[in-house]
């Protein structure tokens, strides 16, 4: 303001004088009060103050020396420029992104825990199971990469029912109060006939100390998944879709995989006894896309 300040130019009682103004600070008299009233029926200081123009001192104060009608002019008129005026405005963090998650068990460390029970009333052996190759058995190709999440069963004749469970060890973080869908890609290998079905349910917390064969402890419940499939996933992976949930006031979700396999003497395949394979592959967990806003009538 200054520097512009010092280029203003004045005409003093109809005598044209240039004159290099020196900005003064505001000293209040007569001059002000003058000034003052002056500023209320026209803009003559602020153009003065602007410094970018041309004016005409008030014929009553002409006389007054230049520095003191400078210093009135800034008593009585603050530059829209001034520091203590200038608009702050302040713009709100946004909110973080909702994490996302896709699991595709191509990380050997990625925490997950497996248990099967091999008969209805819950005997036969449980494993930790680990990830899976293709190679083994050797038509089990994976979704995706090279390695997926699976559990391996033999029917007996006494009891053609499977159930196997996983969950993952460390919960997922998630956004609260957040929908999400969740989806996996699934494959029953071994029968031409589709006898596994797959629920999962949704929990706030897990706790897993890395040597407890029977899994994570689960506690929390949020919710229950059904899905439905997009394929047929005993001919081929096929996706499982459907499985919808809201965060509520969790920040962290674990997932409990339950698989259960019958296969009846009645189905001709079944006969035989032979091994099957439950595979998963690709889990998903995603925010659930907004719905398109409603037309305005
Ligand atoms: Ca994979």
């Amino acid at each position: 303001m200054k520097s512009t300040f010092a280029t203003a130019f004045l005409l003093l009682s109809g005598l044209a004088q240039a004159a290099v103004l020196e900005r003064r600070a505001c000293a209040a008299n007569n001059v002000v009060r003058a000034a003052e009233r002056l500023q209320r029926e026209s803009n003559w200081c602020a153009t003065w103050l602007a410094g970018t123009t041309t004016i005409s001192i008030p014929a009553h104060i002409a006389t007054t020396p230049i520095p003191i009608i400078s210093s009135a002019c800034s008593c009585v008129y603050t530059p829209t420029s001034s520091q203590c005026q200038v608009t702050v405005t302040v713009t709100p963090t946004p909110p973080p992104e909702p994490t996302e998650h896709v699991v595709d068990f191509e990380d050997n460390d990625t925490p997950w825990v497996g248990f099967m029970y091999l008969d209805t009333q819950g005997r036969g052996s449980y494993g930790v199971h680990k990830y899976s190759g293709s190679s083994s058995p050797p038509q089990a190709e994976a979704f995706s990469g090279t390695s997926y999440y699976r559990g391996i069963f033999k029917f007996r004749s006494a009891d053609r029912k499977h159930s196997y469970q996983f969950t993952n060890t460390k919960a997922f973080a998630v956004t609260p109060n957040t929908d999400y869908d969740i989806t996996f890609y699934f494959r029953q290998f071994g029968y031409a006939s589709l006898v596994c079905k797959i629920n999962a349910q949704v929990h706030g917390s897990v706790q897993w100390d890395g040597d407890n064969i029977d899994g994570g402890q689960l506690t929390d419940q949020i919710g229950t998944l059904d899905f439905t499939w997009q394929g047929n996933p005993a001919e081929t992976w096929a996706k499982a879709v459907g499985g919808q949930i809201n965060t509520g006031s969790t920040s962290g979700i674990a997932l409990l995989f339950s698989t259960d396999c019958i296969c009846p003497q009645e189905v001709a395949e079944c006969q035989d006894l032979g091994m099957i394979t439950a595979a998963f592959d690709d889990i998903e967990i995603k925010v659930r896309p907004s719905p398109p806003a409603a037309p305005t009538p």
